[in-house]
């Protein structure tokens, strides 16, 4: 699934028997080159080498393993599920910044949920720009779900507390909310969702059940201040990683978890409806060395 620079975490291993200086360093090196930040790419490489040596390992199918293994363990603890709520409907905002991928998350979530027999209503609440209300509208249409909107420029407020109230009356199971991502007016930004926040636990009882923030995979260690900005205005619970399939890196995967104990929910692994899965450490870790 992964590979490019990632690969060559792989490749420095690939036809070496020992972990000397030279490896280590250029392990460490390659690992940052992978987006990796260089504290924990450091802490792989020590952690690396103990094992190694506890291990008695004789060749470099042996190091790979280990390696696979270390990054595995790493992530394991941030596997993580969506939450439904045993109250519906289960409110799922979904959050980030411009162009990470949030509206066609939203459409595989839809499917997904409808492909497990549930209601599903997704709330347009990207109000900034016409053409993602559009959008979203046509995922819906092609993923069977009703999409409630209103203008552009309207209130996302306004717009959540409509979806919820259509939801309750209609006895839906899942209200997918999509929210703007622009980033030039961040701090009226976060201020409106913790405003949609607010209307969803008037209208729920609860804060919203998940708080999703999609990571492009593709963006390095930015993904960790987002994670840090969204985090602080309205409490992410839960990650949710686009475009894996189109990226050479993903190691930033491993600072934001060790940063911010966030779990990993899902992975966009394309651009169709069914191109999500469920996160797996295991296979991340196989994937990306
Ligand atoms: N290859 C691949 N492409 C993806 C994936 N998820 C999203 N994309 C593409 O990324 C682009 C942006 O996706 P959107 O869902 O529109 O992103 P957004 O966050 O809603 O963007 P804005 O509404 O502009 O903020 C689109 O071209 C998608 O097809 C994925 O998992 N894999
Ligand atoms: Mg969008």
């Amino acid at each position: 699934m992964l590979q490019g620079i990632f690969r060559r975490v792989g490749n420095v291993l690939r036809g070496r028997a020992t972990l000397d200086d030279d490896t280590i360093e250029e392990l460490e090196a390659a690992l940052v080159m992978a987006d990796v930040s260089a504290p924990i790419a450091r802490e792989i490489v020590e952690e690396l080498r103990r094992r190694a040596e506890g291990a008695r390992v004789t060749d470099d199918e042996g190091l790979l393993e280990l390696l696979r293994d270390e990054v595995c363990e790493r992530l394991e603890p941030f596997e993580g599920e969506l939450v439904l709520a045993s109250e519906p409907p289960t409110t799922i905002m979904v959050l980030g910044v411009n162009g990470t991928g949030k509206t066609t998350t939203i459409a595989k979530l839809a499917h997904f949920f409808r492909s497990q027999d549930m209601s599903v209503l997704l709330a347009a609440a990207d109000t900034f720009r016409a053409a993602a209300i559009e959008q979203l509208q046509v995922w819906g249409q092609r993923v069977g779900c009703e999409v409630v909107a209103q203008k552009m420029g309207a209130d996302p407020g306004a717009v959540m507390f409509d979806a919820l109230d259509a939801a309750k009356a209609r006895g839906i199971d899942v209200v997918i909310a999509d929210t703007a991502g622009r980033l030039h007016t961040k701090v009226n930004l976060m201020e409106e969702l913790r405003k949609m926040g607010r209307i969803v636990e008037r209208a729920t009882g609860r804060p919203a059940d998940e708080r999703l923030l999609v990571i492009d995979a593709n963006t390095g260690q930015n993904a960790i201040i987002q994670a840090r900005e969204f985090n602080q205005a309205i409490g992410v619970t839960g990650i949710a990683v686009a475009k894996l399939d189109s990226t050479a890196k993903g190691g930033a995967l491993l600072s934001l978890t060790a940063e911010l104990a966030i779990p990993i929910k899902v992975v966009g692994v394309g651009e169709k409806p069914g191109d999500l899965v469920p996160f797996c450490a295991r296979d991340f870790a196989d994937g990306i060395v």
